[in-house]
């Protein structure tokens, strides 16, 4: 019998980030193997996200319970899985996008099919005694990403006064990723140090970074540079600044009707917003800009990617939900120039690499992200490598569950030793 069969799956409902329930399995092959798999979940959705089942049973957890998914994953999942070769990811990934039989994985819950998925992906690597990169990207991979850390947070990720959900310091000018994690986190707490003598709050947000009620939304990007610079380094050569703003959550229509009432900016439509960023990307040092417009603001998006895209890179995240259908629709009609990649938005490791090399096809690139509610699951940065995107996004320099990603991809650099490289594009 072939040493790498799956002989048994079970799951369990733990708690997030958040505190609030997700999956973990677990997958035991015959050879002994064991490993376990947790499953994130966002805040700030997109409406077409494969479906995370929640039990809706409000005498548990706010109704955010998982015990259907738990169920999904032992009763229905399991039975299929028993005896199936853990190394044949796409077979079992189809198999699982069969036994759901919907199209946003709404019958057995995205979030049970995934934390199975990632199992599998992660069992077959122990099983052959590889490291899941190498596994899941082949011997050759061997790039660091640049780690976009979100240090400081607004829109639903807090209570803050801001509207953009994420300002991120990009150490894209270090030579290794160890350097470019410590110039970031440098800039982390030097920002904590300005933000202390203002007298605003350094309370964190979800994702682990500062979130003061600040007087505008520019404002951020004025302490980012400050906080950059104080900490020695250039802004726009060593580290430059990102920004999610994560603009379906401010829309009114989800198409060009904005209203910016976390900061009471008020009201402006895409052209204004557009307008808005033209002026930030010449005034500050801005390399990227993910969901600059609303999830059904198709034609914002693509105005958008007009005016700034040869400047910057325009990520598409609530828009494309990592789902190749709209990421397809987005490369014909130049909405963006990159997609956001995560994997519970679109529920299978198959899926999300495919979405990742649709990029890559198209001379797009691909973000990989984590969730606002996260767990210690450290999959995401050796899928960060075996993709070799160049860049990810794991919150800020606080919070264990953002840092075990940032940890586990200092391993692999001290792993790959002088064979990794580091640059952004
Ligand atoms: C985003 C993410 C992660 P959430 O919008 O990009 O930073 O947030 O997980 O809440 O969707
Ligand atoms: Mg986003």
């Amino acid at each position: 019998m072939n040493k790498s069969y799956i002989s048994s799956i079970h799951a369990l409902e733990i708690l997030d980030s958040r505190g609030n329930p997700t999956v973990r399995v677990f997958v035991s092959l015959n050879d002994g193997t064991r490993v376990s798999a947790s499953v994130p979940s966002g805040a700030s959705t997109g409406e077409y996200e494969a479906v995370e089942l929640r039990d809706g049973d409000m005498q548990r957890y706010g109704g955010k319970g998982v015990k259907k998914a738990i169920y999904n994953v032992e009763q229905i999942i399991a039975p299929a899985l028993l005896g199936h070769d853990a190394r044949e990811q796409s077979k079992i990934d189809r198999l699982l996008i069969a036994l759901d039989g919907t199209d946003n994985k709404s019958h057995l819950g995205a979030n049970a099919i995934l934390g199975v998925s990632m199992a599998v992906a992660k069992a077959a690597a122990q099983s052959e005694g590889a490291e899941l990169f190498r596994y899941l990207g082949g011997e050759d991979v061997r790039r660091l990403p640049v780690p976009c850390m979100n240090i400081l947070n607004g829109g639903e990720h807090t209570d803050n006064s801001v509207d953009f959900q994420e300002f991120m310091a990009v150490p894209h000018g270090a030579p290794t990723f160890s350097e470019g994690l410590r110039y970031v986190a440098e800039t982390f707490h030097t920002l904590k140090g300005i933000l202390h003598a203002k007298g605003y709050a350094t309370s964190v947000g979800d994702e682990g970074g500062f979130a003061p009620d600040l007087k505008s939304n520019e404002e951020a990007m004025e302490l980012i540079v400050e906080a950059i610079e104080k900490s020695g380094y250039r802004p726009g050569e060593d580290i430059s600044i990102a920004i999610d703003s994560a603009a379906t959550s401010f829309s009114t229509d989800k198409k060009s009707r904005y209203d910016l009432k976390w900061s009471g900016a008020g009201k402006m439509d895409s052209v204004e917003l557009i307008e808005m960023a033209k002026v930030w990307v010449d005034k500050y040092p801005l390399i990227l800009w993910e969901d600059p417009l609303a999830e059904e603001d198709w034609s914002g998006f693509a105005d958008f990617t007009k005016a700034l895209g040869d400047k910057i890179e325009v990520v598409g995240d609530d828009i494309f939900v990592t789902n190749t259908k709209f990421i397809s629709r987005g490369i014909k009609e130049h909405t963006a120039n990159a997609s956001l990649i995560k994997l519970n938005q679109i529920g299978t490791v198959t899926e999300t690499v495919d979405a990742v090399r649709l990029c890559r096809d198209h001379n797009w690139r691909a973000f990989l992200s984590h969730r606002s509610g996260e767990t210690t699951d450290t999959f995401l940065a050796d899928f960060a490598v075996a993709m070799d995107t160049g860049h990810l996004k794991s919150g800020s320099a606080s919070r264990g569950e953002r840092l075990a990603k940032y940890n586990r991809l200092l391993e692999i650099e001290a792993m790959l030793g002088d064979d990794a490289l580091y640059y952004w594009q």
